[in-house]
């Protein structure tokens, strides 16, 4: 093993189907954690669901459940959608398990025994839907700054964490760790719009609703569900517990992947409860931008809301991710729409990749009964020219990906597919062929098969049942050559035959009607 990589994602608020945007952190999160066993690391990813809170309590409220019942069933469904997805976490937590709850408390316990958490009296506005009080001046237009729905008037007893007490020590830890916070300009807005105007004590309990974890010595309050939810990642893996083999082995995170509109939390109150708790802060946070449609957010209101699983239904798993995966910027939202996913369908998938896997099996076997040519040493003009490409292109892919500009890194692959179909079209098998330059078809045919098992290598983390059919059709069967060890080498396939008759991967779709169906899916 080459070294461990651990990563989180959020934990889901269980209130109902994950539409495409939800299910991007997840997507983005398994790809991230794929890549890295394929460098042959030692991986973790976590998951699970936030059960917690006023939300959940009237939800089930709603359906005449109870809240248990409730997230017992949401839990199970967001279950079956991360196995559709073949996400593959290596833990699923659920904040309503006594490993987490217990623990919640000792923590709990522990800060105010530290002096970090003292009794008061809250009064302020809130927002149900977001679990968040906001004073007066953070309202906008008298409603909630972050979802704009409607706040209440509310005053309770309460507890409350020290947050000023670490306000320096949060800004020094951010200026001596450039790699906590990515991309960068969500540090400038922590600073600018939390930390510089003062950070306030956070309000962590609450009285007017029962739906958690009780204070240990003062029941009649529950846990805010964000200090609750927060410590999920120490709480799956042990810490506290009477095994903690786990946190020992994993944390720090290496990294943790959250949405732009809970950024606040983990870039402020997370690394401070963990500075409360002495304990190490995740070597890295990236908050990713949301998925939108046209007309804005995604809404049961607006009728704009795609759920993953109909698109899969149609599609197949690997274009969902890719269209996910190859759509989202760095500093600006990614935007679903029906054309946009099908010219990525017809263009990306169909056209440049499917065709080049075709149109090579089926030269390889007109050209040489299917057994693909040795390696012979010594490349021509063209085929080094392409070699030198390929390599290149690893390298920038690799550079992007591991710092998270995942479309940009996912576009230098789409480039090195079109260099490869251009090789095509340049070298002319079909010339070669027929002016019996048997020595220069055979390298063409060793390099076009080569570059597509490095392309099935590099999309693998994303699209790996196309990176096992492609494997299949070009006739590579070693384990060793499917993984990152020799992803370089140009020399290793040898006595590999491509299969008789390949499907191509992707049919090309009808637009018109494809573009259609997803409309009619949005509604
Ligand atoms: O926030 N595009 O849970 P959640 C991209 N329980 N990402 C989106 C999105 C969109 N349109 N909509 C939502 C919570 N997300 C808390 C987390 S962690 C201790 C507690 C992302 O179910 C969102 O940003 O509301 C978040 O990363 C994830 O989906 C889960 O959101």
């Amino acid at each position: 093993m080459n070294g461990k990589f651990f990563v989180t994602t959020p934990i889901y608020y269980p209130s109902g189907k994950f539409h495409i945007g939800t299910a991007y952190t997840t997507v983005l999160a398994d790809s991230i954690k794929r890549y890295h066993q394929l460098k042959g690391e030692d991986t973790y990813l976590l998951t699970g669901t936030d059960e917690h809170g006023q939300k959940i309590e009237n939800k089930a409220e709603e359906t005449g459940e109870t809240p248990q019942e409730y997230v017992d069933r949401m839990a199970k469904m967001a279950k079956e959608l991360w196995a559709k997805m073949e996400i593959n976490y290596d833990d699923f937590i659920r904040t309503t398990e006594e490993r987490h709850t217990k623990i919640v408390q000792k923590i709990f316990d522990r800060f105010m025994e530290q002096g970090d958490i003292y009794k008061g009296e809250y009064e302020g506005w809130y927002c149900i839907p977001c679990e968040t009080y906001f004073t007066e001046s953070q309202l906008v237009d008298g409603k909630c700054p972050d979802c704009g729905r409607e706040v209440k008037k509310m005053k309770e007893e309460a507890y409350f964490f020290k947050m000023s007490k670490y306000a320096d020590r949060l800004l020094k830890y951010y200026e001596e760790h450039p790699d906590f916070i990515k991309p960068e300009y969500r540090k400038n807005e922590m600073i600018n719009n939390f930390i510089k105007p003062g950070l306030e004590d956070l309000c962590v309990t609450r009285t007017s609703f029962d739906w958690g974890i009780k204070v240990p010595k003062d029941p009649k309050h529950v846990v805010y569900v964000w200090l609750d939810a927060l410590t999920n990642y120490i709480t799956a893996l042990g810490y506290l517990s009477d095994d903690d083999r786990l946190f020992k082995k994993y944390w720090p995170a290496d990294l943790q992947i959250i949405g732009k509109d809970i950024a606040r939390f983990h870039l402020i109150y997370w690394p401070i409860f963990l500075m409360a708790l002495d304990l190490p802060i995740p070597k890295t946070i990236l908050v990713h931008n949301w998925i939108v449609m046209k007309d804005g957010k995604m809404s049961k209101s607006k009728g704009n809301v795609i759920y993953p699983e109909e698109l899969i239904d149609r599609y197949g798993l690997d274009p969902v991710k890719y269209f996910l995966l190859r759509e989202m910027p760095v500093n600006q939202d990614g935007l679903f729409s029906p054309e946009a996913f099908v010219e990525r369908y017809n263009f990306d998938l169909c056209n440049d990749l499917s065709n080049l896997v075709n149109r090579t099996v089926s030269m390889v076997n007109k050209y040489f009964d299917g057994k693909v040519p040795e390696y012979n040493g010594t490349p021509n003009e063209a085929d080094k020219e392409l070699e030198q490409y390929a390599l290149k292109q690893i390298d920038a892919f690799d550079e992007k990906w591991n710092n998270y500009e995942t479309a940009n890194s996912i576009q230098e692959i789409w480039n090195l597919i079109a260099r490869t179909n251009k090789y095509i079209d340049e070298t002319m098998p079909w010339k070669l062929a027929k002016e019996e330059e048997t020595e220069k078809l055979a390298s063409c045919m060793y390099h076009l098969i080569e570059n597509l098992r490095k392309i099935a290598i590099l999309i693998s983390p994303f699209m790996n049942d196309t990176a096992q059919n492609i494997f299949e059709q070009i006739g590579i069967k070693e384990n060793d050559l499917k993984v990152w060890k020799n992803l370089k080498e140009y020399d290793r396939i040898c006595n590999v035959k491509v299969i008789e008759k390949g499907n191509p991967i992707f049919m090309r779709l009808d637009t018109k009607e494809e573009i259609e169906y997803i409309k009619s899916i949005m509604k």
